[in-house]
């Protein structure tokens, strides 16, 4: 999240928000991965290249020599006129190599470098709990489970910095419904896939941020059934890639980014309100509701602006005002009448 954890002697030291994103990994890296990959026409890696034109291929991805950059495909969709942000949008290639996927590793470079291997497929997603009808998807399912809509939705991460996604999926809700809620229900519960030997970050301590796995995350039923509550399985016209949350996840654009659960192997509907995951780690810093809003600080830096990812540099962002509910008050203010929302942050 803000910082990585180092639990050494159970002091949490350097803010990762100190280092420059640029430090981490240079941008000519990306751009020299990008002109091979295009240069060898590839749009998957052939086992045929010669093992030294791999291994120096490789080496781009990170450690993991096995790895080829993850194939996406194209969707079938119609654009929903309803959300259509008119911000411009943040471009792909920003998209999908600045991420927030601990699983992966705790920098914004470590999702891109070492996910690439991950499968989706075979996917199994449950949805079970206090509903009529548990329903167990396989990909194919999920794909097909409702007609899939194109949403531009503005992504305002907790750190500070945002991004607008045009992300292709179905609305939550479609698919409660198809399970059937039931009238005891109040909140529903979303678990990520664990698989320590695709998710390195789930194997080790100090790579996964401390974060105590699978990540995890809820919302009440009714924030569920909003409208805008989303299931993405794309962005930009194709399926997403891993770093992002393959080959689903969820996306709550008026809640920090933090909410917006990836690569969902579990959905349970409950009576009482789950466990989350930050919230765990840091109550006093991550609070269940996570709604954006720029008049409650976060205890180590100020939440009234954000910087939005944008074009120029890779890592280039211009700093603008942060809207209370990320501006989709109109549409989920009514959820929150008479909720303290400094309390119940
Ligand atoms: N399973 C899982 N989901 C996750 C995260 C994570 O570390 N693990 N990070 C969250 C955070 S902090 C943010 S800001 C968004 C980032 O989504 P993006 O990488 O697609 O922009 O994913 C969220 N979903
Ligand atoms: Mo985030």
């Amino acid at each position: 999240m803000g910082f990585n954890r180092r639990f050494t002697k159970g002091i949490l030291t350097k803010p990762s928000w100190d280092i420059k994103d640029q430090q981490v990994t240079p941008e000519s890296v990306f751009n020299a991965r990008r002109s091979i990959i295009k240069a060898m026409g590839l749009g998957a890696i052939g086992a045929s290249l010669p093992g030294h034109v791999q291994a120096g291929l490789f080496d781009l991805f990170g450690s993991d020599a096995n790895q080829s950059p993850f194939v996406t495909t194209n969707l079938t969709f119609a654009k929903n006129e309803l959300y259509q942000a008119t911000d411009e949008l943040t471009p792909y290639e920003k998209v999908t190599r600045h991420n927030n996927f601990y699983e992966f590793g705790t920098s914004k470079q470590d999702p891109v470098l070492n996910a690439q291997s991950f499968k989706v497929d075979p996917w199994q997603l449950k949805i079970e709990g206090l509903v009529d009808n548990p329903l167990t998807l396989d990909l194919d399912d999920i794909m097909k489970l409702a007609p899939l809509e194109e949403r531009t939705y503005r992504l305002r991460c907790v750190e500070a910095w945002s991004m607008v996604v045009p992300w292709v999926g179905f609305p939550l809700a479609a698919l409660l419904k198809k399970a059937g809620v039931k009238s005891s229900a109040t909140h529903v519960a979303f678990e990520t896939l664990f698989d320590p030997e695709q998710m390195p970050g789930q194997k080790s301590r100090l790579m996964g941020g401390g974060i105590h796995y699978p990540y995890v995350e809820g919302l009440t039923v009714a924030e569920a059934m909003n409208d805008l509550s989303f299931m993405a399985v794309g962005l930009y016209g194709k399926t997403l890639p891993p770093q992002n949350g393959a080959p689903i996840r969820l996306v709550v654009p008026w809640k920090y980014g933090f909410k917006s659960i990836k690569s969902i192997v579990r959905i349970r509907v409950m009576d009482r309100q789950p466990p989350t995951s930050w919230n765990q780690l840091a109550p006093h810093e991550y609070g269940f509701y996570a709604n954006v809003n720029p008049r409650v600080n976060h205890p180590r830096w100020s939440q009234a602006s954000e910087r939005r990812i944008g074009e120029g540099g890779l890592f280039s962002a211009t700093r603008i005002p942060t809207l209370p509910f990320n501006g989709y008050g109109e549409q989920v203010a009514d959820l929150y009448k008479g909720l303290d929302l400094r309390v119940n942050y």
